[in-house]
């Protein structure tokens, strides 16, 4: 469609309904106030959810992004709007998020002056976005917002940032017409898989004794479930997924190992070890993940299959890297593997899993322990939900906890911050969820220390009634920060235990129900509440204070190294 003798910011509002955006988190500032008042001529189609903190609307966007699979789109004003919306644009950038954030900028001639709420977002923004760009003139927006949705979206996906100064959204555009991008010279965002490495990934996984995948983020947004499933079946391959892929693959399935990594399941881990081919999916070999890279999957020979050509080799050097997506990949390497089975190999899931039922699960979720674990919480809300639910975790051990102890299956949505580990993410992000998707249960857990970094964002899921399900796991601590001071600062308690609000008075001012809990059957009626009460709930669930999560990774180690208990460095 063609538009005449419009306003750059209705040009931004049209740009964006042409992009299917119908929802925008936000907040207002003199910077951004035009683009906000060509949205009140569209209130139909685009509507604006206004967090209470610029944090906030970067992490709804980010939440909104990852249960839609659509761009997330978030709005700040200048300076201080900009500069809070930096941590999530990381968060985003380390999750490969797609979203896109609007800042409104001063005026173009007053650019340089330190002219009132003026900062240089465009700099500083620089490493932690995928592209940004600062639009000075109307005439701009609507080759450079399309540009914007396309990078955000394609190949691995990301944040981009468009700082838009006032006088290009105030500005007269003489025609106005959008037209979506396809492409960009020099930007090559989806690479086809090089027949010869498929075949060499093939042949290893036909003639691999011990093979074993590990899936992460980028199989989710490749939508290859299918794939990975069809390859592990046909291969009788056990699977482990990474923190942000745990959806990828069902917990339920006997090829399932588990959670690699740091806190991840013993099976996972132990088969990371002692694998000769690992073919690993749209991960990234992330720190937490491998621990020593030196020691990382010694006896395997690595098939790695990236979008990003720049994974390949950065970390763990690929016997076989293919640069592809992920789904394409995968369908052309099943077409060359040969069905088979693998009892002996695939019958050392349950033989790990049984180490750590022993060791540390039942521990975790025993129905009689006097206090409650994070785990029996977990699980608690978990088996009462249907399949389909959105999992949303804060940064800690609550996200561990949930990590380890909630039911994934590919039904399901995790949302959780797992490259950046941003404090305070889930219960905006959870916003973003809530409009994302309507009639599943969205649940989100957090820490009493995290909970307390964004829970003015109460105010949003008061006034927009989110059904949002908050579970405090109230530890009364920095509970992660008080582990690692445990086991390697000899216990050297520096922060104390918090002294906390009381929870359920604060839910009341929100106008949210709320229950405290602290034994099992209170657990269990508050979880029947909260899952029968239309609306938002919130249930802080008082914790073990001194609980620890295990296995962990050794410092130093690798996957090999995952131990039950480190003795405590204590004075
Ligand atoms: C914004 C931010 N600041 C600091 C940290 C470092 N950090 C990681 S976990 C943690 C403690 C979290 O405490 P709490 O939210 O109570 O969760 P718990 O570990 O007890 O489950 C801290 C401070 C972080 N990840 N993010």
């Amino acid at each position: 469609m063609k538009y005449n003798n419009i306003s750059g910011a209705e040009a931004i509002t049209l740009a964006l309904i042409e992009e299917n955006v119908d929802i925008v988190f936000g907040y207002p500032g003199g910077a951004n106030l035009p683009i906000y008042d060509s949205f009140y001529n569209y209130e139909k189609k685009i509507s604006h959810i206004l967090l209470r903190h610029e944090q906030g609307a970067v992490h709804a966007a980010e939440g909104y992004a990852e249960a839609s699979g659509r761009v997330g789109v978030c709005m700040a004003t200048s300076g201080p709007g900009a500069t809070n919306l930096l941590t999530g644009i990381a968060d985003a950038m380390l999750d490969s998020v797609p979203i896109v954030c609007i800042t409104g900028q001063v005026n173009s001639e007053d650019l340089g002056y330190d002219a009132f709420q003026e900062t240089d977002v465009v700099g500083f923004s620089m490493p932690v976005t995928k592209w940004n760009y600062q639009i000075t003139t109307a005439d701009e927006i609507a080759e450079t917002i399309a540009k914007a949705f396309y990078i955000a979206r394609s190949g691995r996906p990301g944040p981009v940032l468009l700082d838009i100064t006032k006088n290009a959204q105030l500005s007269i555009i003489k025609e106005f017409e959008y037209q979506k991008c396809t492409k960009i010279n020099n930007y090559h965002p989806k690479w086809k898989p090089i027949t010869e490495k498929i075949a060499a990934a093939a042949e290893l996984l036909n003639n691999a004794e011990r093979p074993f995948m590990v899936v992460g983020h980028g199989a989710l947004i490749s939508k290859c479930r299918e794939e990975v499933r069809t390859i592990a079946e046909k291969l009788d391959m056990p699977v482990g997924c990474t923190l942000k892929g745990l959806t990828a693959f069902s917990s339920d399935s006997p090829l399932f190992a588990g959670m690699v990594g740091l806190h991840g399941n013993y099976a996972a881990n132990m088969m990371t070890n002692e694998c000769d081919v690992l073919l690993a999916v749209g991960m990234r070999f992330a720190d937490r993940v491998t621990g020593n890279v030196k020691k990382y999957a010694p006896k395997a020979k690595i098939i790695h299959i990236d979008i990003d050509f720049a994974e390949l080799n950065k970390v763990k050097r690929a016997y076989v890297p293919i640069n592809a997506d992920a789904k394409s990949a995968l369908k052309l390497i099943n077409e060359r593997i040969t069905p088979r089975k693998n009892a002996k190999w695939v019958d050392k899931i349950s033989f790990y899993r049984q180490t750590e039922l022993d060791k540390i699960i039942n521990h975790d979720l025993d129905p009689n322990a006097e206090e409650l674990r994070m785990g029996r919480v977990v699980d608690a809300v978990s088996s009462r939900l249907p399949m389909g639910a959105v999992c949303v975790t804060d940064v800690g051990q609550n996200q561990m906890a949930a990590a380890r102890y909630f039911r994934h299956t590919i039904l399901d949505c995790l949302i959780t911050s797992g490259g950046l580990g941003t404090m305070g993410f889930a219960l905006p992000a959870a916003i973003g969820a809530a409009n994302a998707i309507q009639g599943c249960n969205i649940v989100a857990f957090m820490g009493d220390g995290g909970f307390q970094m964004t829970m003015e964002e109460l105010g949003a899921i008061m006034q927009y009634r989110l059904p949002i399900k908050i579970i405090i796991l109230n530890n009364k601590y920095l509970g992660m920060i008080r582990q690692l001071q445990d086991l390697y600062y000899k216990g050297h308690d520096y922060f104390k235990e918090l002294q906390n609000p009381d929870f359920v008075k604060i839910a009341a001012a929100y106008d949210i129900p709320a229950r405290r809990v602290t034994t099992q059957s209170e657990l269990n009626q508050a979880v029947e509440d909260m899952l029968t009460t239309p609306g938002p709930f919130l249930i802080e669930a008082q914790v073990e204070k001194n609980t620890n999560i295990y296995p962990v990774i050794k410092t130093g180690g690798s996957a090999g190294d995952q131990v039950f208990e480190l003795p405590k460095n204590q004075e």
